[in-house]
């Protein structure tokens, strides 16, 4: 059978009823986004893309407080320019802007809010290591025609599709649109995404996890418990040996986890409890979440289901459990405990 390609994935989603042709040509917009975005990834030293934004001594910082790199601000761009005309969009946000930014009166304006983390992962660009993009795409409400931040405070339950680019030693496109989520592998010759993996499941149970140790002495009673407990292997109350990744990249960790199962963490500690969290809510948290339950996984806080919590700001922040169903259950189960005095 000849290759699937997301145009034609995303045409038969339209012709099931799944989905309707505005939001068919806005994922193909942000996935020709993602395209040039790979290129640009791609060429590394010789794009001259690589390092700081701003000038020596005066870096770029982001509202997140972070300093910009030269390919975060040129993927925000890219993903600027190549939706504002499409008529798809009213308006876009992202990780790169202090406030969201409502699509040039001069172009026709669509039913839809797309929010997005241009370039995730971006401190490992100068060391080549699996970057990517997160996007999220949110109904824009009824009769509003100039929505601002706090028309995109929408729980995760109301996401109509999330996804994430990785350009790694491929890159790859993975898209739920409510039904199941679905892995696309770019095809360079050709340029178009061909879809490589239906509906993936993430195993239930897991022996791998990912969280960043060297905060471990920060972190609250429940998640130094849980990780204690793995780290003690057979002897321990888990009764098996668990393995231990951390890319510091979330699209390349949650990546593996759709492809092998795991645990994504990245909990409350010390150092981030007044922010919330590390994680931004809009744009890392709900649409990988989403992804992860439409692949049969879970997501949480460590206190509640990732995709009910409300949002109060655009750039919020959340601890962060997902991936094998099994596993976050027990993470968010000794949090409980913790928290009734257990
Ligand atoms: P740390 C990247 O900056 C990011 O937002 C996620 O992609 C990643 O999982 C996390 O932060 C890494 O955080 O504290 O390990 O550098």
């Amino acid at each position: 059978m000849s290759p699937i390609s997301l145009t034609r994935y995303l045409i038969e989603e339209q012709q099931a009823g799944r989905i309707c042709a505005d939001l068919r040509l806005l994922i193909e917009v942000v996935a020709r986004a993602c395209k040039t975005i790979s290129i640009a990834v791609g060429k590394g030293d010789l794009g001259g893309v690589l390092g700081d934004a701003g000038t020596p001594g005066a870096a770029s910082i982001n509202i997140q407080g972070e300093a910009q790199k030269k390919l975060d601000v040129l993927s925000n761009e890219i993903l600027l320019e190549t939706n504002a005309w499409g008529g798809h969009l009213a308006a876009c946000a992202s990780e790169e802007m202090d406030h969201s930014q409502p699509i040039p009166d001069r172009y026709p304006k669509g039913n839809y809010l797309l929010v997005f983390d241009p370039l995730d992962g971006s401190s490992n660009i100068d060391v080549n290591v699996t970057v990517g993009t997160i996007f999220s795409v949110l109904r824009c409400p009824e009769g509003v025609s100039a929505p601002g931040d706090e028309h995109f405070l929408q729980p995760g339950t109301a996401q109509v599709a999330a996804g994430y680019a990785a350009y790694g030693s491929s890159t790859m496109l993975v898209l739920t649109v409510g039904h199941g989520t679905h892995a696309f592998t770019l095809d360079r010759e050709v340029g178009s995404f061909i879809l490589t993996r239906r509906d993936i499941r993430i195993p239930e149970e897991t022996k791998e996890f990912a969280a960043n140790a060297s905060n471990q002495r920060h972190w609250e009673a429940p998640m130094q418990r849980y990780v204690a407990e793995m780290l003690a292997g057979k002897q321990g109350p888990r009764g098996k040996d668990f393995n231990m990744r951390w890319v510091a990249s979330m699209v390349a960790d949650v990546h593996r986890i759709m492809t092998r199962g795991g645990i994504f963490t990245y909990p409350l500690d010390a150092k981030n409890t007044a922010q919330g969290g590390k994680l931004r809510l809009l744009y890392e948290a709900n649409p990988m979440a989403l992804l992860v339950e439409q692949a049969g996984g879970a997501a949480s806080t460590g206190r509640m289901r990732m995709l009910d919590v409300q949002p109060e700001k655009l750039h919020q922040r959340v601890p962060v459990f997902l991936g094998s169903k099994h596993e976050v259950e027990y993470a968010v189960a000794l949090h409980r405990a913790h928290d009734a005095g257990g």
